[in-house]
């Protein structure tokens, strides 16, 4: 579906979003030279709260920190200003994506010479692996592209320019009639999915890979983790080899986009019971509750819009 609202947030002015463009020669168009979030924002029993938005606010100064970009707006003002344009929008649960990119001005790879330009889009977004993944899984293909490494491009940057990375090893899982990828890093080692984290439970334990193995630090991993570790589960952060996740007991995905989403097949081979796995639902449904504002426990993630 095409993506619609009525505003998108463009260097600190709301624009109609059929005015919301940039010029062909925009810097980051051709270099990629942009950082990124993605944040969602659900409609809880208190109203609209957008889950964890100074983390991803803070993730997204880091990622432009990493490339040396000085943002001409405070984590604090990218935060009011991503509430503004919920509100302006008209909308109780959506998707906001805020960019930081080089705009238009000189053309070269030398960035500096262009202007910094900020924008926040917001759109209504539902299920990234379709309401059938949610509930069955998805079934995936381990890619034969590997995943960008710290000595490449660093992951833990939510830049841009690694997502040639991630539309290339997604278009491969889905030329082969799978529903997602899994790529790993350059020592062989799973790392995650082109727009998720990776987790595998084996004998009752939670197990995802270590921020070395080169993936970005998600903010739904975080929380999956925790709330594993709430509900009484071990959480093991250490590096899985592909076999091992052949052999899991069940596999998930986490990602803001993706939300948590069971894996029921790797390459032809069927995890666990080649369904939602029994502890895969309980992180799941916590998710969903706490993201809806129905867990006190976890009151402090939400940010309420109003
Ligand atoms: N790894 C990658 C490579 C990634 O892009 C994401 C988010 C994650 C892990 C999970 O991070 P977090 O959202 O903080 O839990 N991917 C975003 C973009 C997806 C897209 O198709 O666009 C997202 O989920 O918003």
């Amino acid at each position: 579906m095409p993506v619609k609202a009525d505003f998108v947030w463009m260097n600190g002015k709301m624009v109609p979003f059929a005015d919301a463009k940039v010029h062909v020669l925009t810097h980051a168009l051709h270099y990629g030279t942009g950082v990124f979030e993605g944040i969602r924002c659900y409609e809880t029993v208190k109203g609209s709260a957008v889950f964890r938005l100074k983390e991803h606010v803070k993730r997204l100064f880091n990622s432009a920190k990493i490339y040396s970009m000085k943002v001409p707006y405070s984590e604090e003002e990218i935060c009011k200003a991503i509430k503004e344009t919920i509100k302006a929008n008209k909308l109780n649960a959506c998707y906001i994506r805020p960019i930081i990119y080089y705009g238009f001005s000189e053309m070269g790879l030398n960035p500096l010479k262009n202007p910094i330009d900020v924008s926040i889009a917001v759109w209504p977004w539902g299920t990234y692996l379709g309401e059938e993944g949610l509930k069955k899984g998805v079934r995936c293909k381990i890619s034969s592209w590997c995943r960008i490494d710290s000595r490449i491009l660093p992951p833990q940057a939510k830049a841009t320019a690694n997502y040639m990375n991630s539309v290339i090893a997604k278009l491969e899982a889905l030329d082969c009639k799978y529903d997602e990828a899994i790529v790993t890093n350059l020592n062989g080692l799973i790392a995650e999915g082109p727009g998720e984290n990776i987790f595998i439970v084996k004998e009752g334990k939670v197990i995802t890979p270590p921020a070395g193995a080169g993936i970005l630090f998600g903010i739904t991993r975080d929380s999956a983790i925790s709330v594993a570790r709430d509900l009484g589960f071990e959480v093991i952060e250490r590096d899985i080899p592909r076999e091992e996740l052949f052999t899991a007991d069940e596999a998930f995905f986490t990602g803001t986009a993706a939300e948590v989403t069971p894996i029921r097949e790797v390459d032809g081979r069927i995890i666990g019971s080649g369904s939602r796995g029994p502890i895969t639902e309980k992180i799941q449904s916590t998710f969903f509750d706490l993201v809806k504002g129905k867990n006190k426990k976890y009151e402090k993630w939400l940010d309420y819009v109003k």
